[in-house]
């Protein structure tokens, strides 16, 4: 069994997607997500200058082998870039091994840990009442865990709100978008959203909340402790990673549970914070963190110390990404929580998908492989638009985490 074809498609429906396709000898074909918001043809390039030529003629069964090939034989290692393109390959792999096999994904792990696989979604509002209103609507289309995002007072734009009425999309075409950020007005507000929601809905429901990289340690500390009665899922990157040392201080003042790792690539970059057990639940998802093949890798690891997944599982990422995600939580032991943002509608048309949502949960499917394909006449009806996430700036000017 060979590899005769890998080709690489950018498309946009919607918002852009990255998709490498492979293609055997006995026309078996496995599809791999690739995207890196704002960065996508960096990867693009990546796997059509130089792992596509590669691919043709080996062994597709060889997934273990590939993967390493990729990873050691760059010399290279590690990044979004490089990580992202070695988990397309990986991904497409799985997909053809499942298809060979005529097995679900998930039954090739291992077989499923659980019925389904419970996904959170976002609410958010220009303000609280906005957000409680967007809160009740998910909670009335079933979701069991809700993250709560919200407009402070006196700041312009803040991180996971949406502009008007449409679906939250951080990227804009042509330019990145430059806001404003204030710690202090942060700080002030966001209790209150908590305590609004908790006063609403009760206790009965998960609560989380994304900081999106935005705090010092201290200032990450004194938000947590000052939640507690809360009682958050998880507060999510609540100051930036690259210095895992610096969760230490976060965890010797509160006991509100911490989620980080969406912009990690390996188990190089949570390994202390999974060891020291400083983090609860990890991030890392199939596409930026080398596919299925390495992202297991992380998840057996963190199970060692009590953390779970809590994959990151946003709408740049494509529908491939998520179909591997969900047979990736339904068998990992140490499975915690799926983020599910959704998509805009033309992204679905484009990539037909077995998943289904039933009750705040999803479940893979039942298709042999990881269930999601790739529609090339429609996604060429939809060309790559290039576009960036956006900047944040203190209100001095200063260039700040977004
Ligand atoms: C999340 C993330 C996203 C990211 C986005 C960047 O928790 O879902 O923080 O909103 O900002 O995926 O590309
Ligand atoms: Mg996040």
């Amino acid at each position: 069994m060979k590899i005769v074809d890998a080709k690489v498609i950018v498309c946009c429906p919607g918002r852009n997607f990255v998709t490498l396709k492979i293609v055997t000898d006995d026309g078996v074909t496995g599809v791999g997500d690739a995207t890196l918001n704002g960065r996508e043809l960096a990867v693009a390039s990546y796997l059509r200058d130089h792992l596509c030529p590669l691919l043709i003629g080996r062994d597709p069964r060889r997934i273990e082998d590939l993967w390493q090939y990729f990873y050691k034989g760059a010399y290279w290692r590690r990044g979004p870039v490089t990580m992202s393109a070695i988990a397309a390959v990986d991904m497409a792999l799985w997909d053809i091994k499942g298809k060979h096999a005529g097995m679900p994904l998930y039954q090739l792990l291992g077989g499923a840990s659980r019925e389904h696989v419970m996904v959170y979604c976002h609410a958010t509002g220009r303000d609280i009442a906005e957000t409680l209103d967007t809160f009740e609507q998910h909670r009335a289309e079933g979701f069991k865990a809700i993250r709560a995002q919200c407009g402070v007072p006196g700041m312009k734009s803040v991180y996971g709100v949406a502009k008007g009425n449409a679906a939250y999309e951080p990227a804009t075409k042509d330019w990145p978008e430059e806001q404003s950020w204030s710690t202090e007005k942060y700080l002030d507000f966001a209790p209150k959203l908590f305590a609004a929601v908790r006063a609403k809905f009760g206790f009965d429901i998960h609560l989380l909340h994304d900081v999106h990289h935005r705090l010092t340690p201290i200032e990450a500390a004194r938000l947590g402790k000052s939640v507690e009665d809360c009682r958050l899922f998880w507060i999510e990157d609540p100051t930036p990673a690259e210095n895992q040392d610096a969760f230490r201080l976060i965890r010797q003042h509160t006991v509100t549970p911490i989620a980080v790792g969406e912009v990690f690539n390996t188990l190089w970059d949570c390994k202390q914070l999974i060891e020291e057990q400083l983090i609860d639940y990890i991030r890392t998802t199939v596409t930026h963190a080398g596919g299925i093949t390495h992202l297991r890798r992380i998840a057996d690891f963190a199970a060692i110390y009590q953390v779970r997944t809590g994959c990151h599982g946003p709408s740049d990422l494509s529908p491939v990404s998520m179909g591997a995600a969900l047979h990736f939580d339904l068998w990992v032991p140490n499975f915690g929580l799926q983020e599910y943002m959704g998509y805009p509608a033309p992204a679905l048309e484009v990539f037909p998908h077995a998943w289904t949502f039933h009750d705040g949960t999803m479940h893979p499917g039942e298709v042999p492989g990881h269930g999601v394909d790739i529609d090339e006449a429609l996604a060429a009806r939809y060309p790559y638009e290039r576009a960036y996430l956006p900047v944040a700036r203190l209100e001095d000017g200063t260039l700040w985490n977004w």
